[in-house]
C-alpha cells in the first residue's frame, strides 16, 4: 500500500475513474454495471460475491453470477410492470438476498433505489414512501399487512409491491404480487441503458433532529468514490473477505454494505441477525474475516460482553478494523486494538458525502480519538463561526477559514468530489444553504493539529454553552469512559439561569460496577481532574442503556428532552433497547 503523502500526490478523481469499466458501446456509467455485470464479463462470474447467514440455518452463497441473474431478472419483473427510468424502489426489509437483488436490479433499470429500516413503524415508513414517491416497495406480507395496507390510500405514487415471501392472495389487490414467480417468469438477462454519471440511483433518508428526514440524493458517478475509497482505507485485495455490519437503511450498509465491496470484488458477508457478541465473534472467526466495518457503539456492546468471550475466538485472520458513525474513543479504541490485535481505524463521513471522506490508514500512525487525515482528492477546511453559529465572512463574502491547529470551526470539504449529495429532495433551498462558497458545510465542529490530524468535537446542535465555555459532549464523554467503571457516557447540556448551562452526564456501567452515590462522586473527580472544573460534569445518572438511533448514535437531544420534559421530536431512527437484541421482526418465512 501507498503512503499516504505518496497517494495524495498521485490521486485525481479522473484518475479514479478510469478503473471502472463503464457501461460497453460508451453508454455511460452505472453502479450496478461495476458491482455485478463487470466481474461476469471478465471472467470473475463464479466467485463468490456474498456471503448470506440467514437468522438459523447454514450460510447461502451468492456469486457475481447469481447476482447478475437475479437482479436482472428483478430489472425485468420492473419493466414488465412498467417501471422504466427515474421510478423509485424502496425497500422495507430484512438483510436477505432480495433486498440486494432489488438494489442492483433497480440500478440496472434506471431506477432510484431506497433502502428503508425493515424496524420503522407505519408512520415512517409512510412518511418516507411518500416524500420519496416511492412507485414500487419490496417487502415482507407481514410489513405490508402491519405498516403500509392501512395506508395504502394515502400513497399515490406507490403502484407496485412486490412480496419477498409471497402471500399476496390475502390482500386480493392486483398491485400487490408475488415477487419470486414474477421474477422467475422474467428474463436473466438485461441490457442496461444508456446511464449518465449524474442520473439519479440512490435516495437516502437522514433524520433531522427535529421535524420530517432529508432525502439525500445521490447519482451513479458516486460508485468513483465507493471505488477508491474502498481500496485506500479498508485496503480491499481480490482475496479478501469483508463484513460491514451495518444495514443498507443507514447509508453505511449501502455505500459499504453493498457497493464497494462488490465494485472492488471482494467477498462480503451479510448477516441478517441483529447483534448478538458470540454471533458476530463467530462469523468473524469462521468466515476468516479480514477486513471489518462497525460502528464505535458495537465495539462497545461487544466490550460489554467481556474479554472473556472474545478470547475463545480465534481472530487471527482479521487484517483491519475500521469504524463510523460515531466519535471512537481512545478507550474504546484502546480495548478493540487490544481484542482484535490490529489497527483500528476510526473514519468519518455523511449520508450527504456518500463515502469516506476523513480517515486513518493502514499505512499511518493511529492517533487514538482523531479520525484522521482527509482522502486523497478531498479537500477538507475550517470554517469559522459567529457566536450565532453562522460563517463568518470576509470582506469579499468568501467564508473566512481557520487557518490555526487547535482552534474549532465548522467542519466543511471543497465541493466537487464524485459522492457528494446532488441535492436534499423537494428541499433546494435547504441544499443551497448548506454551502457556503466553495465550501459544502457538514454541520459537525472540529479543530485539526499540526500534523494535519482531524478531530471531532461536536455536532453543531449538540455544543453545550456553559460559564463562557463551549463545551463538546463528545471530550466529556470520552474521559469517563476512560474510567474503567464507564461503558459508554452521554453528556448534554442543562439550562440554567446563571451559568447557560450545567453539565449533565448519563452513564453506563460496566458489568463489575454498582450504581452508588460514591461511584458518582468518584466519577465527577476523575472528569474534573481531566477536564477541569468547568467542562467536568456536575451532576451524573446512572442508567442501564442510552437511546441510539438505529446507526448507532447517541441522540442527546432525546436524553435532553426526557430530563427536561419537552416534546421528544421525530424518534423514527430511535433503536430498541439493545437488551433484547432483537429489533422485534419475525424472520421471514421461506423455505429452502
Ligand atoms: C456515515 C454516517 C453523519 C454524522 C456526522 C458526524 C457523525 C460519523 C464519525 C462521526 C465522529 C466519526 N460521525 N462518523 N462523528 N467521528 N468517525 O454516519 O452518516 O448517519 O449521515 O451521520 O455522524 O456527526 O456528521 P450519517
Amino acid at each position: 500500500m501507498e503512503r499516504y503523502a505518496e497517494l495524495q500526490a498521485g490521486f485525481l478523481w479522473e484518475r479514479a475513474r478510469t478503473e471502472l469499466a463503464g457501461l460497453p458501446h460508451g453508454r455511460g456509467l452505472n453502479i450496478a454495471y461495476e458491482a455485478v455485470d463487470r466481474h461476469c464479463h471478465e471472467g470473475r462470474g463464479a466467485q463468490v460475491a456474498i456471503r448470506w447467514h440467514p437468522k438459523r440455518d447454514d450460510p447461502i452463497d451468492l456469486s457475481f453470477d447469481d447476482l447478475a441473474r437475479g437482479s436482472s431478472r428483478f430489472a425485468n419483473a420492473l419493466a414488465e410492470l412498467g417501471h422504466v427510468g427515474g421510478h423509485g424502489v424502496a425497500t422495507l426489509a430484512g438483510r436477505t438476498p432480495e433486498l440486494y437483488l432489488a438494489a442492483l436490479g433497480t440500478l440496472k433499470s434506471g431506477g432510484v433505489f431506497t433502502p428503508l429500516f425493515a424496524a420503522f413503524g407505519p408512520d415512517p415508513v409512510a412518511m418516507r414512501l411518500d416524500l420519496g414517491r416511492i412507485a414500487v416497495l419490496v417487502t415482507t406480507a407481514n410489513h405490508y399487512r402491519r405498516k403500509v395496507l392501512s395506508k395504502r390510500s394515502e400513497l399515490p405514487f406507490l403502484r407496485h409491491v412486490l412480496l419477498i415471501d409471497g402471500g399476496a392472495g390475502e390482500f386480493d389487490d392486483p398491485t400487490v404480487l408475488d415477487l419470486e414467480p414474477a421474477m422467475a417468469a422474467a428474463a436473466d438477462r438485461f441490457e442496461i441503458g444508456p446511464t449518465d454519471p449524474e442520473d439519479r440511483a440512490l435516495l437516502h433518508f437522514t433524520s433531522g433532529t427535529t421535524g420530517t428526514p432529508k432525502g439525500v440524493i445521490h447519482v451513479h458517478e458516486a460508485v468513483v468514490a465507493h471505488a477508491a475509497t474502498g481500496r485506500i482505507v479498508l485496503d480491499f485485495g481480490p482475496d479478501d473477505t469483508f463484513w460491514c455490519t451495518a444495514d443498507p437503511g443507514w447509508v453505511t450498509g449501502t455505500s459499504y454494505g453493498i457497493v464497494s465491496p462488490l465494485v472492488n470484488g471482494v467477498r462480503s458477508i451479510v448477516d441478517e441477525a441483529e447483534f448478538d457478541a458470540e454471533r458476530w465473534y463467530r462469523i468473524l472467526q469462521d468466515e476468516r474475516v479480514d477486513v471489518f466495518y462497525t460502528a464505535p457503539t458495537a465495539l462497545r456492546m461487544l466490550q460489554r460482553a467481556g474479554a472473556d468471550l472474545a478470547a475463545t475466538f480465534d481472530l487471527s485472520s482479521l487484517r483491519l478494523v475500521a469504524s463510523v458513525g460515531e466519535p471512537l474513543d481512545p478507550e474504546s479504541l484502546a480495548w478493540a486494538q487490544d481484542v482484535f490485535d490490529v489497527p483500528v481505524l476510526d473514519t468519518w463521513w455523511q449520508t450527504e458525502t456518500g463515502g469516506i471522506m476523513i480517515a486513518n490508514y493502514l499505512t499511518e500512525p493511529v492517533r487514538p480519538g482523531s479520525m484522521g487525515r482527509p482522502l486523497p482528492g478531498i479537500t477538507a477546511g475550517l470554517l469559522k463561526l459567529d457566536a450565532d453559529g453562522a460563517v463568518e465572512l470576509d470582506e469579499r463574502g468568501e467564508p473566512i477559514e481557520i487557518e490555526a491547529a487547535g482552534d474549532i470551526g465548522e467542519l466543511a470539504l471543497e465541493s466537487g468530489w464524485p459522492s457528494m449529495f446532488r441535492g436534499y429532495l423537494d428541499q433546494e433551498d435547504r441544499y443551497q444553504r448548506s454551502f457556503a462558497g466553495r465550501w459544502y458545510r457538514t454541520g459537525d465542529l472540529a479543530r485539526f493539529d499540526e500534523d494535519g490530524y482531524w478531530w471531532f468535537v461536536g455536532r453543531n446542535d449538540d455544543l453545550i454553552k456553559s460559564a463562557g465555555h463551549l463545551i463538546g459532549p463528545f471530550e466529556v464523554e470520552s474521559a469517563l469512559t476512560e474510567h474503567p467503571a464507564v461503558v459508554e457516557a452521554g453528556v448534554i447540556g442543562k439550562p440554567d439561569p446563571t451559568i447557560g448551562a450545567v453539565i449533565k452526564a448519563f452513564v453506563v456501567l460496566t458489568g463489575d460496577y454498582e450504581p452508588t452515590d460514591e461511584l458518582r462522586r468518584k466519577l465527577i473527580g476523575h472528569a474534573r481532574k481531566r477536564l477541569g472544573p468547568a467542562v467536568a460534569p456536575r451532576e451524573i445518572d446512572f442508567v442501564t442503556d442510552l437511546p441510539h438511533t438505529r446507526s448507532g448514535k447517541i441522540m442527546r437531544r432525546l436524553l435532553k428532552a426526557r430530563e427536561l420534559g419537552l416534546d421528544e421530536g421525530d424518534l423514527s431512527t430511535l433503536e430498541a433497547p439493545i437488551a433484547g437484541q432483537s429489533s422485534g421482526e419475525e424472520t421471514v418465512g421461506r423455505s429452502r
